[in-house]
């Protein structure tokens, strides 16, 4: 078996990883089952003098198979790369958040220094046969930069958040540079069909990349595979939950609604809040029965565009208890801090209602781990947002739009007279998806389907040679201005639509 050489922003030891949550779990279970490396930001940042370009190498010493190689960041490379470029402009484009991005700020030089530190640090550890998996938006860069060193293993890209349509992707100056990039990945895994119809749209509109008869997409004559890979959680880490009554209130028979969410303006928490204020006054039979516990972590505080938010929920959560609540009752809990994951499960377990309703969302993990925690015999229900990714698979959840609080609101009552045999049905249709498509589906179909494209190029005699002169002229054409037709133009062949219908692939 090949080993696996994973690259992501941030690397962290596999103790830690399990608390993380999220993808970071399922790399980690990856590191344990087969040999490779994890390599990445240490979380560090240093000065211009202490910063080294030779990575600190740590062994997995449970399995002595695998190491965890990091760098730090200096202190403008954090400024610019993962607080500017990242953060203030890919993630709030990505989230249609075009209205936050600070396109002027001078941040893309130093993101793609970044990169190509990481690419010089890393080129020396891969080996011939390895197959390298970069994950997200702060390392788009890193396989053109690989190949212009002269790596021409397969690499492959996984996109945790989501595409924006192409007409807001195209606002991103750097935009073509941005498609050169991606175009240099042999396959590009991303959460939900929508995300793929996005991302080929925009390789067509920004530098007239072609779909080809075997539903690859080319772009600068390098052939690349778009599909979807909906990232997924371990059930079994959830399903043995035990219920976790302490944040209800003396009341007796009080209802609490779930929401856990990172403090970002994505996860649409204002709006939450206003749903929920909305539901006591309009159906007013529920106050004193119902308690709305939401975890919300901070994130990235130094970004500007993050700093309202905290004083905005305060506000409304302070303002809805002020007009609903009672002595013994506050209707909204509002907890800005990390949980620890085996106390959130249990938390999941004894709410009545997950409200997950995110503007935007790449998948919601948050979602299925909700689920996943249920008491079979007697479930809760999700409200989930048509704007998370997850929304294309947990179809059974009650699906609702985030900026209408009235439809909010109306779910909410849905969701709290909904019959038990309902309730039962929803959730084993859910848990059934939530299983088929778990965090060890997720990467072992991306990882056979990189090393599918792999083969491919051995069968069909696409020796090295030719990759390298493929790669050869993505590098060069990086270098020197490119012939690209005026914007929004279409250069793909007719019938281009029907046949991304036809080829935009699943990756499942
Ligand atoms: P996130 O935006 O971080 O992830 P999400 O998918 O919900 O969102 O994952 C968050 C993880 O962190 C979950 O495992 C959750 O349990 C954990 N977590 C959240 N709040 C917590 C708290 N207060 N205490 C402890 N743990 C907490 C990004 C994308 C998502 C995509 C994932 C995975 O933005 O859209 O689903 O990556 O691809």
């Amino acid at each position: 078996m090949r080993r696996i050489v994973v690259v992501s922003n941030r690397v962290m030891e596999l103790r830690k990883a399990a608390q993380a949550g999220g993808v970071a779990v399922a790399v980690a279970d990856l590191l344990r089952a087969r040999s490779g490396l994890w390599f990445g930001w240490n979380g560090k940042v240093v000065d211009e003098q202490t910063s080294t370009d030779v990575p600190e190498i740590k062994g997995l010493k449970s399995q002595g198979r695998s190491a965890i190689v990091t760098l730090p960041l200096t202190e403008n490379e954090h400024r610019d790369y993962y607080l500017g470029y990242s953060n203030s402009v890919l993630w709030p484009v990505f989230h249609n958040r075009l209205d936050l991005a600070r396109f002027d700020a001078g941040f893309y030089p130093r993101y793609m220094g970044v990169n190509e530190r990481f690419a010089r640090a890393l080129r020396p550890l891969i080996q011939p046969d390895d197959i390298i998996w970069v994950h997200d938006y702060h390392l788009i860069p890193l396989a053109s930069e690989l190949r212009r060193l002269g790596v021409d293993n397969p690499i492959g890209f996984y996109l945790h958040i989501p595409v924006p349509p192409s007409q807001t992707f195209l606002a991103i100056p750097e935009h073509r540079e941005l498609a050169r990039e991606l175009a240099a990945y042999d396959l590009i895994g991303l959460q939900t069909q929508a995300d793929v119809a996005n991302l080929i749209q925009f390789l067509e509109d920004s530098v007239s990349g072609r779909i080809l008869q075997d539903g690859r997409i080319s772009a600068f004559d390098h052939p690349l595979s778009i599909k979807r890979f909906p990232v997924g959680i371990d059930p079994d880490v959830f399903h043995n939950a035990v219920p976790d009554d302490t944040l209800v209130q003396s009341i007796e028979g009080a209802e609490r609604i779930i929401g856990v969410d990172r403090l970002d303006y994505s996860k649409g928490l204002p709006q939450k809040f206003s749903a929920f204020g909305r539901f006591l006054e309009k159906y007013p039979q529920y106050q004193r029965k119902v308690v709305l516990s939401q975890i919300a972590p901070p994130t990235r505080e130094s970004v500007e565009a993050y700093t309202d938010i905290r004083q905005t929920l305060e506000q409304m959560s302070g303002k809805i208890n002020g007009m609903f609540g009672e002595l013994d009752w506050v209707p909204i809990h509002y907890i800005h801090r990390s949980a620890p994951r085996d106390k959130l499960r249990d938390v999941y377990r004894s709410s009545r209602i997950g409200l997950f309703t995110p503007l935007r969302d790449g998948m919601n993990l948050v979602s299925k781990e909700y689920v996943a925690s249920q008491d079979p015999e007697d479930p809760g229900v999700p409200i989930l947002s048509r704007f998370a990714g997850a929304a294309e698979q947990l179809v059974d959840a009650l699906i609702v739009n985030p900026y209408n609080v009235e439809e909010m609101a109306d779910a909410i009552k849905t969701a709290l007279e909904m019959d038990r045999s309902e309730r039962i049905e929803r959730y084993t249709r859910l848990m059934d998806v939530i299983r088929t498509y778990d965090s060890a589906a997720w990467s072992s179909a991306f990882l056979s389907t990189l090393e599918a494209t792999a083969r491919e190029r051995t069968v069909s005699n696409v020796g090295s040679h030719a990759i390298r002169a493929s790669m050869a002229k993505l590098a060069s054409v990086a270098r020197r201005p490119t012939r690209i037709p005026p914007e929004g133009s279409r250069s793909a062949q007719d019938g281009t639509s029907k046949q991304r219908k036809r080829h935009a692939g699943n990756g499942e």
